[in-house]
């Protein structure tokens, strides 16, 4: 045993033992054959980043002389590889792979001479197939919201995985491939995707590529889904009121109390604008906020509707209502005197509205209230609606007469007042003049007399119908069985008065005959009669 290959001579002799001394010799040839030895190629797999064993022992499926071949028959050495991490371990018989080797079938060449022999080798290739990590982009989700932005996805690898782990940057290189909105956007360096402030609401992809940094080109694809919400917008109900003679605002702002993206809704963040309105005196300033009601609106409440649109996602609305209170100021009334000779009548140069107050503390005219006479002592006396002055017709009698008037606010018509107009009409001076006559110059005791009294109307005021004149007409004595006829009006012998049945103009006269029968008895010479 172990004998090396080879021819081998023996050289023996024979002796004649019954002769001993004579000899012969011979050769004896011997070729002693060296064992069979078969290198059996191989072939075994690895992860290229975990690397490891991939075959445990190349001369497995080697034989010597028939037998397994071990390493007590053969020398084995590797001969070459086609990757310096893919080697053989020529004192084990086993094949490594690197870890982090990329992936690639390499070949090993490996020889084993046989120990007995040396010189005598065999070759066998080994194929090893390095696999590539196995990656995984699984997709992702994430929201922000779009006005203050933000970080929608913190990092698109958490669901992704290499070689069966986590992935990480260490294993892949991260890039966005595309978007369908640039302010949504994969920051590669980190693996977050951000959304970029006043960014519109809506649902944005953003495809983005791992590569194995150990297998350039080795690359996955998965697409990130991001949902960027709209800012929360709330419009809230708004109150005011105002003065409706005057008009003003009466809302500082309707957005006061609305609420954007949390905090207080400006004219930066949302666009304004006035719905409706039920009075168009009433209406809301889109530049300023404020709502207005213009001078001399009636009171009441009126409603105005009002939307706000988010100036980042046009379309995204709300309304409110604004309840405005237009109110009314107070209207007074206060009594008027004024006077007038009533013989001309004529126009009083007054105001019945001077002293009226309208809005509280503003003069009432005819321009803001109507004025309504409701009544009048002497139909001849009457308040002109249409200025306040009193007219007084001509021929009205001395006397105080009273009128009440009611104001009515043209803008309220239920907000009114009332009051009186004392008009004053002096007692006038008339210039009369009263003569007698008799109707004859002389007379005896039984005999009739008559007398005439004219008062005639000499100055230039009418003395007007139902006037009464006082005649003191002193009936003289021995008269008896006196008779009056008045011409023009009537008589009274006891008030001594004349009451005139019509307007005694200027020039005109009335006259009075008195008649009588002279006393039988009377002595005297002369009958004396009087009066004024
Ligand atoms: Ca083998
Ligand atoms: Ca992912
Ligand atoms: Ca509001």
């Amino acid at each position: 045993p172990n004998t090396p290959a080879g021819s081998y001579t023996v050289v023996y002799q024979i002796e004649d033992k019954l002769n001993p001394g004579p000899t012969k010799q011979a050769t004896i040839t011997i070729t002693v054959d060296a064992p069979a030895m078969v290198a059996a190629n191989d072939t075994g797999s690895a992860n290229g980043l975990t690397g490891g064993t991939v075959v445990a022992n190349v001369l497995a499926n080697d034989t010597y002389n028939g037998n397994p071949a071990t390493l007590n028959d053969v020398s084995l050495s590797q001969i070459s590889t086609s990757n310096p991490n893919v080697t053989l371990d020529p004192a084990t018989g086993k094949v490594n792979v690197a870890p982090n080797t990329p992936a690639g079938s390499y070949t090993v060449v490996y020889q084993i001479e046989d120990k007995l022999n040396p010189g005598q080798n065999k070759l066998a290739t080994i194929t090893i197939t390095v696999d590539a990590p196995a990656m995984v982009a699984a997709n992702d989700t994430g929201s922000a919201n779009g006005l203050t932005g933000g970080t929608a996805v913190a990092n698109v690898l958490a669901n992704d995985t290499y070689n069966g782990n986590p992935a990480t940057l260490n294993d892949v290189t991260l890039s966005q491939i595309s978007t369908s909105n640039p302010n949504v956007t994969l920051n590669p360096a980190t693996g977050k995707v951000n959304v970029a402030p006043n960014t519109p609401a809506g649902s944005y992809t953003v495809v983005y590529q791992i590569e194995d940094k150990l297998n350039s080109g080795k690359t996955k694809q998965a697409t990130i889904t991001i949902t960027v919400d709209a800012p929360a917008m709330l419009a809230a109900n708004d109150t005011g009121s105002a003065n409706g003679m005057t008009g003003g605002t009466a809302v500082a702002n309707v957005l006061a109390n609305d609420a954007y993206n949390g905090n207080p809704a400006t004219l930066n963040d949302v666009t304004l604008s006035q719905v409706s309105t039920s009075n168009p005196k009433v209406t809301l300033d889109p530049a300023t906020g404020k709502v207005n009601v213009a001078p001399n609106t009636p009171a009441g409440n009126y409603t105005v509707v009002y939307q706000i649109e988010d100036k980042l996602n046009p379309g995204h609305t709300k309304q409110a209502t604004i309840t405005v209170t237009v109110s009314t100021g107070t209207i007074a009334a206060l009594p008027d005197t004024g006077t007038i000779l009533g013989f001309f009548g004529g126009t009083i140069d007054m105001n019945i509205l001077a002293n009226d107050l309208y809005n509280s503390s503003n003069q009432a005219t005819v321009n803001n209230v109507t004025i309504t006479q409701l009544s009048t002592e002497n139909p001849k006396i009457n308040i002109d609606p249409t200025n306040g002055k009193v007219i007084v017709q001509p021929r009205t009698l001395p006397g105080v007469y009273t009128i009440n008037y009611q104001i009515t606010d043209k803008l309220n018509i239920d907000n009114k007042a009332v009051t009186t107009v004392v008009i004053t009409i002096p007692n006038w001076i008339t210039d009369l003049t009263v003569t007698k006559t008799a109707n004859k110059t002389g007379v005896e005791v039984g005999e009739n007399i008559s007398y005439t009294i004219t008062v005639k109307n000499i100055g230039t005021a009418t003395v007007l119908a139902g006037r009464a004149i006082v005649l003191n007409e002193t009936l003289p004595a021995g008269l008896d069985n006196v008779t009056y006829v008045a011409t023009g009006g009537t008589y009274s012998a006891i008030a001594n008065t004349f009451t005139v049945n019509a307007d005694v103009d200027a020039g005109q006269s009335v006259s009075l005959i008195v008649n009588g029968t002279v006393n039988a008895n009377y002595t005297q010479n002369e009958i004396i009669n009087s009066v004024t």
